[in-house]
């Protein structure tokens, strides 16, 4: 009897070590493929958030490419994190990024772009977070279309130009909504001028849109949209190029993050009309809590969870953001 109880001493004494370990923060990573891009930076805010209320320590990392993504999933798992939420830099590593998660023990969840296995399924074990991409596109086109109304355009003549980036399956989503809305009101199939972009920046749609408009000069007026604010924005500055000011030219993005704000703060208005507000502290506080709560509670996320948006112009803007909490 005695020598158990001593026994019993000593395992507890041993145990201490481990069960210091367990008292230190709860590590839970965040790696997104764009870190520049203003929407980002926002869901990482608000998963900062989450983290202080909760109380577990952000691990925050640009992923760009896949290389860097494995890198930072065994750099995790090296700081003993417990698990991480990914929006991937292409949807198709999804098998990649579970693997790499099942053998380092740590749960995921993507957030915004949905990974895909090798026949472009989704993943069905990693819990998902993102928008509702197709209605949010129609509500893109139903405001181009409601503005084009106002401003007395004859639907035939007008160019309508989408930024695409059909690789990926939100932004193809997202984009085929607004040219539905747009062609079910009666736009003609044939002005709808596709204009793929190499990555989904501002950059990347400013060439793209480029491209487009040349080949395509027969239209004097235009709407323009794409995946994001980005998209639209380069699409924006393109037509400011050739002269196609925002008398002859109508954008709306989707995200409402900071690029937004800063075409609606100018003070002269720009092609750029609205956006479809949505909501990166959902992405982010969410889909980072979810994860804590799943790692230290067992508690399994829902497998898809989809967020809706909201059309914010310059009048709107601050108002609605309020409402939104952001
Ligand atoms: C994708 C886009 C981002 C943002 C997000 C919600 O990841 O690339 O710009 O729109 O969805």
């Amino acid at each position: 009897m005695k020598m158990q109880r001593r026994a019993a001493l000593a395992l507890a004494l041993l145990a201490t070590p481990f069960a210091l370990q367990a008292a230190e923060p709860v590590k839970i990573g965040f790696l997104v493929k764009q870190a520049e891009e203003p929407w980002f930076q926002d869901e990482w805010r608000y998963a900062e958030q989450a983290a202080k209320d909760k109380g577990f320590t952000l691990v925050k990392i640009g992923i760009p490419n896949g290389e860097k993504m494995m890198a930072a999933i065994d750099n995790l798992a090296a700081q003993k994190a417990v698990g991480f939420v990914i929006c991937a830099p292409d949807v198709k590593l999804g098998v990649a990024v579970n693997r790499a998660a099942k053998r380092h023990n740590l749960k995921v969840m993507s957030v915004d772009d949905q990974l895909v296995d090798g026949a472009g399924k989704p993943i069905a074990d990693i819990p998902h977070m993102g928008i509702s991409g197709y209605e949010i596109g129609k509500q893109v086109g139903q405001g181009l279309l409601a503005e084009m109304k106002a401003r007395g355009w004859k639907l035939d003549e007008v160019g309508v130009l989408r930024v695409a980036f059909d690789q990926l399956p939100t932004a193809r989503d997202r984009t085929m909504g607004a040219v539905d809305a747009l062609k079910a009101a009666g736009v003609p199939a044939a002005n709808v001028v596709d204009a793929p972009q190499a990555k989904t920046d501002t950059e990347s749609a400013f060439n793209a849109a480029n491209i487009a408009f040349t080949k395509n000069a027969k239209f004097k007026r235009w709407v323009a949209f794409g995946l994001n604010d980005e998209a639209a924005l380069g699409a924006v500055r393109a037509a400011e190029g050739r002269g196609i000011k925002q008398d002859a030219m109508l954008a709306i993005g989707i995200g409402g993050s900071q690029t937004a704000l800063n075409e609606f703060t100018k003070p002269t208005p720009t092609a750029f009309y609205g956006t479809v507000l949505i909501s990166p502290k959902r992405h982010g506080y969410e889909t980072a809590t979810a994860v804590f709560e799943w790692a230290t509670a067992g508690k399994t996320p829902p497998p898809v969870t989809l967020t809706s948006g909201i059309l914010m112009t310059r009048q709107n803007q601050a108002e609605l953001r309020k409402q939104m909490g952001l």
